[in-house]
């Protein structure tokens, strides 16, 4: 699945050395959570290009999203100054540095002397580095006393999340190193594509294949992941619950269960039995769409197999029942006895760079640093410690991202918005309420690299450095602590995230001092973690040099770190998994007979997230150019519609109109559009902000849609 490394175009031949300064700087790409290795070098003229690195999540693979990432290094639209604004619906205009930080420290402190401290809101994103997360959760509640501060990885990892810590005591995405897929005899996969959103990743899967494996994948669409699979569980979206809780019936009724397993290591299966013996294979065909058959096939490939893991992505994350159904994966997988013992186990497939270290350095709305409980006077007591404060003086726990962007609504209790790594205007659910909503807030400062769809409704904008412009680490999908290498400076006009931090600190009065340099944040963090469930305590810079990464829990210097968690007994108090009773419920929408279809949004390989990065890479924007709607060839001559044509796609929240492109891949009653554009291409136009009660994860995955075709 990987491309060969193409030289960028104009780039002159590296015949004579680099400038003074520059080196080949080994490092790892800036997208996603596998962290491909890769090694920047420098030629004559002091430009990039990228090279694969042999690392154990990319073993020399990149895919072409990482080929082309020194691309963004030189980009001509590029922010190199503040940009403020005097007033709202006015232009921007360049600031000294000085100025705009003055401008929002006063405009903050402002905001919390009319309306209180928890007015002030703070948004944060899981691509930024554990160092970086931890400073913006240590400046939201000490410098600016908030509450209300949350992160991306709400719409990203909080089901599984939430699954994962109430079933195992701990959450890290993976319980194993990623090479360990391919020692599984069968694999499932429920709702991930890592054939385009992890295409390296894919050589653990073909291996698995190759010595025999069996592998599995529950998708609405034969994905590029599907197409490899022994069967391809083709079911309706919002209906992964119901599926994997009959894999579990048909495992009881045929003897498949691991009863010693479930007697010496786990707790709860008595009510669990009860539920998923009401799920006959015919009701969840019903339910599902899936045949009967495939059903049985299933649930025997993992029963027989001797190892086996199941991996869930985004698919049956991001829906307003999330976290139950990854309990009922997990369930499963308990079930057979397959957890907790050399190639098993549940995990899920992390998604932004630092989806896994952001969730645990305390960005997140009830959580402090080291994966602590804001809430649990112990754990206020230890970071107050470390931050030399009054256990006292930390707020609570505040709103989660999306209810956090509800309270910017006039009238709601957030009148004055910080936003570090995120583009919510094109990544949240019923964005056009969202993106009236920043656009009426009192005060909006946004920190990007470039001018993203919401840094240009801020009051504010600040340039910050990009991923090989600064030093930092990065944590995984496996739970790897790895380094992120400055390969150049920043371009001039342009400050770290951190060093803003600390000046808009010092400019408030914080009581805590915040440190800029990387490696003394780093430092920091270690101690806030020490004792905690994400303990990095024994975790420095040198041994991630000299280990090439290390696993967290890593209490001591001299503990080796955890790549295999659970093989002695789960993290929770009595050392048993969890099982958890869960029911399915009908999505928060479902088709009827105005909005006929299912619509489910996801990603393609060519783009990124928001693509506030890649739409900007010049080969990236020429493959995947703008957003478009996948459905079945019949479902469009029914619609009248052909390849290319445009149609018009309307939900309850509202409409856009993107070009149909049509494959038998996809089930007839389904359509996906991919959520990488902004304004009238945007599928969030149509999502629905439904919540799982328990994670306050969105219902990107499933929503009612009426599809016409747009007149010429
Ligand atoms: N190219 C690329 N790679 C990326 C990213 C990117 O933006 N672009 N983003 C990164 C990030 S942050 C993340 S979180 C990961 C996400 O990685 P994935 O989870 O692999 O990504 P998605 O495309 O969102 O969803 C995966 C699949 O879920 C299917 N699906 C839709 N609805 C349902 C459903 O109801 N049930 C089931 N079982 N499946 C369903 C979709 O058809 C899709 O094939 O990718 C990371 N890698
Ligand atoms: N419909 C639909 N919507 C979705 C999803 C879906 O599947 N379907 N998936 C959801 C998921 S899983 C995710 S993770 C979110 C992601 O959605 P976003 O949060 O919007 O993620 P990005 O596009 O990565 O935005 C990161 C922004 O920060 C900037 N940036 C990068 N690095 C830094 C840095 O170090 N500092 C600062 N200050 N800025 C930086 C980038 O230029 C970019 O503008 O989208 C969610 N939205
Ligand atoms: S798979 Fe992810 S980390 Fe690897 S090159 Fe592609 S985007 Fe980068
Ligand atoms: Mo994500």
């Amino acid at each position: 699945m990987t491309l060969p490394s193409p030289a960028p175009a104009g780039t002159p031949p590296a015949a004579s050395p680099p400038p003074a300064g520059l080196a080949p700087v080994d490092t790892h790409c800036p997208y996603c959570a596998l962290q491909c290795g890769m090694t920047l070098v420098p030629d004559a003229a002091g430009l990039f290009s990228v090279a694969a690195r042999d690392f154990p999540t990319n073993r020399g693979g990149l895919c072409r999203k990482g080929w082309t990432a020194a691309a963004l290094l030189r980009s001509p639209e590029r922010l190199t100054a503040p940009l403020v604004r005097d007033r709202k619906g006015g232009a921007f205009r360049e600031a000294s540095w000085d100025e705009a930080l003055d401008l929002v420290a006063s405009r903050l402190s402002g905001a919390r002397a009319r309306h209180g401290a928890d007015a002030v809101g703070v948004f944060g994103g899981g691509g930024l580095t554990n160092e970086k997360a931890y400073l913006l959760g240590k400046f939201a509640r000490v410098a600016l006393g908030t509450a209300n501060i949350d992160y991306n990885g709400r719409y990203c990892m909080s089901s599984a999340a939430a699954a994962g810590g109430r079933a195992y005591g701990l959450d890290r995405g993976l319980p194993f190193p990623i090479a360990d897929i391919a020692g599984a005899e069968a694999v499932l996969i429920a709702g991930s594509n890592p054939a385009e959103t992890m295409p390296p990743l894919m050589q653990y899967f073909d291996e698995q294949r190759a010595r025999g494996g069996r592998l599995i994948v529950v998708d609405p669409r034969r994905s590029a992941t599907a197409r490899l699979a022994t069967q391809h569980l083709q079911a309706t979206p919002g209906s992964d619950g119901a599926l994997a809780t009959g894999l579990l019936h048909v495992a009881i009724r045929d003897r498949l269960i691991d009863a010693d397993f479930i007697a010496e290591r786990t707790t709860g299966f008595e009510a669990v039995r009860r539920i998923a013996a009401q799920h006959w294979p015919d009701r969840v065909e019903r339910i599902t769409g899936v045949p009967e058959r495939q059903i049985v096939e299933a649930a025997h490939m993992l029963g027989e197999a001797a190892t086996a893991m199941v991996l869930t992505g985004r698919g049956p994350e991001q829906q307003s029942q999330g976290v139950d159904n990854v309990s009922a994966f997990i369930n499963l997988a308990l079930a057979l006895g397959k957890a907790g013992r050399p190639f098993c186990g549940w995990g899920t497939l992390t998604g932004q760079g630092n989806g896994q270290g952001g969730r645990e350095h305390g960005q997140k709305a009830d959580q402090l640093p080291g994966y602590r409980k804001i809430a649990d006077p112990a754990h206020r007591a230890a970071v107050a410690e470390v931050w030399g404060v009054d256990p006292a003086s930390l707020p609570g726990p505040g709103l989660s991202a999306n209810e956090l962007l509800d309270a910017t609504a006039p009238g709601g209790a957030v009148k004055a918005l910080m936003i570090l790594a995120s583009n919510v205007v094109v990544s949240a659910p019923a964005a056009g309420r969202v993106k009236a909503n920043l656009a009426g807030l009192e005060f909006l400062v946004v920190s990007d690299i470039f001018l993203s769809e919401t840094a240009a409704l801020a009051d504010v904008v600040l340039p910050t450095a990009q991923w090989a412009e600064e030093d930092g680490t990065m944590t995984n999908l496996e739970g790897r602590v790895i380094r992120r290498r400055r390969a150049v400076p920043p371009p001039d006009g342009v400050r770290t995230d951190a060093a803003v931090i600390a000046a808009l600190a010092a400019r408030l009065g914080s009581a805590s001092s915040f440190a800029e340099g990387a490696e003394p944040g780093f430092d920091e963090l270690r101690r806030a973690s020490r004792g905690g469930i994400a303990d990095y305590s024994g975790i420095s810079y040198a041994r991630i040099e000299a280990e090439d990464g290390v696993f967290w829990p890593c209490p001591a210097p001299e503990h080796p770190g955890t790549p295999r968690l659970f093989l002695d007994g789960f993290a929770t108090p009595d050392g048993r998994a969890r099982f958890h009773a869960v029911e399915h419920r009908p999505s928060g929408e479902e088709p009827d007979r105005d909005f006929p279809y299912w619509l489910t949004t996801g990603r393609v390989l060519a783009q990124y997230q928001s693509g506030t990065q890649t739409r900007r890479v010049p080969e990236l924007a020429a493959a995947e150019p703008g957003a478009y709607v996948e459905m079945h060839p019949q479902t469009a001559r029914g619609l009248g519609l052909a390849e290319g044509d445009l149609a018009r796609l309307t939900t309850r929240r509202g409409t856009i109109a993107v070009k149909a492109r049509l494959t038998p891949t996809i089930r007839l009653d389904t359509l996906f559009v991919p959520f990488h554009w902004g304004d009238g291409q945007s599928a969030n136009i149509l999502t629905n902000a439904a919540l799982d009660p328990t994670s306050r994860m969105p219902e990107f995955k499933v929503c009612a849609v009426r599809v016409e075709r747009e007149a010429a």
